[in-house]
């Protein structure tokens, strides 16, 4: 028994791409087969309190050994396109020297397999699992690292460049920098706003110096990255300076260099008692901007803030308590604030009108540059009754989402296409398997596979490419 749904009359147009994206770390298991080497995620969730339960990606979907039946799946489902990310320490397992082949293969087969199943494919180079090597040699702190990253993405271009015709260079190097380096919440889980700082630049060099090594390697092939947006919202008075620090720190931290040129002034007045921006080079403003085909857009909430007066945690007459202050450089003066509902299962609030205006905002911002949203979705509570998967909120929010991006559309947004976090329910990271974002809900005792009530509507979404509801 499925559920039936009405067509809304809310149409996307043929070739706007609907389908799903997941990650290496978080699906693919077998974290040493065929000669993988170990990645920060790997060191990270081996440490003791970093994770919940003490999860670990070890295992995590067993992907890598499930390749075959996953790739049915997607048929089932139907999807257009299919965003996955290569395992770097797969390819190079101490993150420089000789490529493994054996590393390769798997995503040679996953390629073909997509491409058999008219699946277009998707790559991300890098979704976070930086080979555990090159952070000992400093990680994103060494400028050699973006080297290290060019001549990797040279490797993959090369060997799968004949049959991916989309490439992203870096997954969310926001979180990377900042969650990585700075508030320590992601591997490798240092805590030093000026390291964090540094990761950031050298990251917005990896991703200019891999564009160039794609335009070469791969002319025809159409090349962005994925950024993470933090729309801001100011709560009361003087609230602006909060919301324009945040927005800098978080969002013009990397469009900028990477589409305008340079680091915005505010940006490096703000962080000026932390670092003296000496990691800039010059010549790197011109490698950092590089003309791209689309920019990934990935969105699941809003952030509110203000001015902090010092007193946090505060408790809120709702029970919630605010997050305090920021554990980011240059926005010390910040404090999080507590939003109101609904919430997904991360405490994260559903608000579908940020996703539209984040988008009219971006296009109003970079006229010519097409936008593809390359991750949305959420972690709920889901319930399973026999071979039905109940989520009623999932089918919500993504209804609610897709809604809104129709409406950005209809206003002007140029809007390539829509992926939805995610394929599988796998290692939410510092959440380990304690929350579910999959459309298909994985049994971790057995592997299971089974298609959620969320899945059947995205199913049924790509077929008529018609919201339904
Ligand atoms: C994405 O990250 C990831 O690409 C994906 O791997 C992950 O599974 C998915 O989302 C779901 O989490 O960081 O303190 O400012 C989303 C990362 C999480 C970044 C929420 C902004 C806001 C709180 N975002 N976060 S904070």
């Amino acid at each position: 028994e499925s559920p039936d749904y009405r067509d809304s009359g809310l149409e996307f147009p043929t070739g706007f791409l609907i389908g799903s994206a997941t990650a290496s770390y978080q699906i693919e298991g077998a974290a040493t087969a065929d000669g993988r080497g170990p990645s920060i995620w790997d060191t990270f969730s081996a440490t003791p309190g970093k994770i919940v339960n003490g999860d670990t990606g070890a295992v995590a979907d067993d992907h890598y050994n499930r390749l075959e039946s996953d790739l049915d799946l997607m048929v089932e489902l139907g999807l257009e396109a299919y965003r996955f990310s290569i395992a770097w320490p797969r390819i190079q397992p101490t993150g420089s020297g000789a490529v493994n082949e054996a590393g390769l293969d798997f995503y040679r087969r996953l390629v073909d397999g997509l491409i058999a199943r008219g699946i277009r494919p998707i790559a991300t180079l890098y979704h976070w699992d930086l080979p555990q090597a090159l952070e000992d040699a400093g990680g994103w702190t060494n400028r050699e690292t973006a080297y290290r990253f060019a001549e990797y993405a040279r490797h993959v271009a090369e060997a799968l460049g004949d049959r991916v015709p989309v490439w992203t260079t870096l997954n969310e190097p926001w979180c990377s920098a900042f969650l990585g380096y700075g508030s320590g919440a992601h591997a490798p889980g240092r805590t030093d706003g000026a390291a964090a700082l540094a990761a950031m630049h050298h990251l917005n060099l990896a991703h200019g110096l891999a564009v160039q090594v794609l335009r070469e390697v791969v002319p025809q092939a159409e090349v962005s990255v994925t950024l993470n947006f933090h729309v801001v919202r100011g709560d009361g008075d003087g609230s602006a300076e909060a919301v324009r620090r945040i927005e800098a720190l978080a969002n013009r931290s990397f469009t900028q260099p990477m589409l305008v040129g340079g680091y915005p002034v505010d940006l490096i007045e703000d962080t000026s008692s932390v670092t003296d921006w000496s990691f800039v080079l010059p010549g790197d403003t011109e490698i950092i901007r590089q003309p791209l085909d689309f920019l990934g857009v990935n969105y699941y909430s809003t952030t509110r803030v203000r001015m902090w007066d010092g007193v946090s945690p505060r408790e809120r007459a709702d029970g919630h308590k605010d997050v305090g202050g920021s554990p980011w450089p240059g926005s010390d003066g910040v404090e999080f604030l507590h939003q109101e509902g609904p919430y997904t299962a991360m405490g994260w609030n559903i608000a579908p009108d940020g996703l539209e205006g984040l988008l009219l905002s971006l296009s109003r911002e970079h006229p010519d540059l097409p936008l593809m949203i390359t991750e949305n979705g959420a972690a709920f509570a889901d319930e399973v009754i026999g071979d039905r998967v109940f989520d009623d909120e999932r089918v919500d929010y993504l209804r609610r989402h897709f809604t809104a991006a129709h409406r950005a559309m209809e206003q002007g947004v140029d809007l390539r296409g829509y992926l939805v976090w995610s394929l599988l329910d796998n290692f939410e990271w510092g959440y380990g398997f304690s929350k579910r974002f999959g459309i298909v809900h994985v049994d971790y005792e057995t592997q299971r596979r089974t298609i959620k009530d969320s899945g059947l509507w995205v199913a049924r979404l790509i077929d008529g490419h018609v919201i339904p509801e």
